[in-house]
């Protein structure tokens, strides 16, 4: 068992985030879903090459320089590529994702289980906002790129994750945790957090705005978190972030020259909604009901299928809450 210990719950209450270091071996948790990735960009360059957008599929680069190189070279940045969910708008049949067994294993890994039974419980539902961010240096990011997908793939701005689902997960227990594949640090981008921000409660956020290059995606302004402690949270590979969903947090901005690249997952107590209703989650783990847990990597991905072709075809739903013409995002 990797159960947190009751000191641990505590300062995850009380603080609202806590780091678990040594969570997971990096070699053989970790290491399987960075071998499934290496995967995934040798398709993606494989694809680009094939189209003409590259003048080699830099096959003997390693992991970090090659998507640099890539993205460098063909001229925007691939996301949505590599990650297990789905966008926000214009979703189309044949939007990318990457829905893998290396994937899936992390999403049910024993050991995160374990820790999440520590905060709700045994009967945990995998919550389907999820994410693999994979952020290069600022400085070697294609020349040219729109004001929104270059603040989508920079830092992350100020938000509670409760910001940026829907109203009815607002009684919800969801658990945030955060874990890179390698090292984060403050130089590379890694979290930073508001400690105890999570005692006051949702604060008002505003929602994606082209105009302004540093307030992309739904975030809390600027002037809300001015004087308030920020604390910088590097987190090393096989170690993790827990958040609760009021935790106010943002990213760093990524100064290196590697990539930085990360998950982000979360569980609720099943029963209670996701705030993603469009969205697939599953029965990661339940004491009262095994029978109804996923185990089946094609089951999980075949959701993921079917959620994007109903929402190809459908209207784009509604994400969020929020108004940008409110008066707190004046
Ligand atoms: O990785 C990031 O930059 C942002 C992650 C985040 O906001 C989260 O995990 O909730
Ligand atoms: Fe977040």
């Amino acid at each position: 068992m990797a159960a947190l210990t009751p000191q641990q719950v505590l300062q995850f209450h009380e603080e609202g985030f806590l780091v678990v270091e040594d969570l997971f071996d990096p070699e053989t948790d970790i290491g399987p879903v960075l071998a499934e990735y290496e995967q995934v960009l040798d398709r993606l360059a494989r694809d680009l090459h094939a189209k003409g957008l590259l003048a080699s599929t830099y096959a003997e680069l390693p992991f970090s320089d090659r998507l640099i190189r890539i993205y460098e070279e063909s001229g925007t940045v691939h996301p949505q590529y590599f990650d297990f969910s789905l966008p926000q708008n214009n979703i189309r049949e044949d939007t990318p994702m990457w829905t893998g067994p290396a994937v899936f294993n992390m999403i049910r890994h024993p050991k995160l289980l374990d820790a999440i039974e520590s905060i709700i419980g045994p009967e945990i539902y995998s919550n389907p906002v999820q994410h693999i961010r994979i952020k290069p240096p600022e400085s070697r990011l294609p020349a040219n790129l729109d004001a929104v997908t270059l603040s989508s793939i920079k830092q992350t701005p100020w938000h509670q994750d409760q910001g940026v689902i829907k109203e009815e997960a607002d009684e919800s227990e969801i658990v945030t945790v955060w874990f890179p594949l390698r090292d984060a640090t403050e130089e590379n981008g890694c979290l930073a957090v508001v400690p105890k921000s999570h005692q006051e409660g949702l604060v008002p956020h505003c929602p994606a705005s082209s105009e302004n290059a540093t307030g992309f995606g739904v975030h809390i302004k600027e002037r809300v978190i001015e004087g308030r402690t920020v604390l910088p949270v590097p987190v090393k590979a096989g170690s993790a972030l827990f958040m609760t969903k009021e935790t106010i947090h943002s990213s760093l901005r990524n100064l290196s020259d590697h990539v930085r690249i990360s998950f982000d997952l979360r569980y609720n107590p099943i029963g209670q909604p996701t705030g993603r209703p469009d969205f697939p989650g599953f029965v990661a783990r339940s004491n009262e009901r095994p029978d109804t847990e996923l185990h089946d990597v094609e089951i999980w991905s075949a959701l993921w299928q079917e959620a994007r072709r109903a929402l190809a075809k459908g209207e784009t739903p509604k994400f969020n809450r929020w108004d940008p013409n409110s008066p707190a995002c004046a």
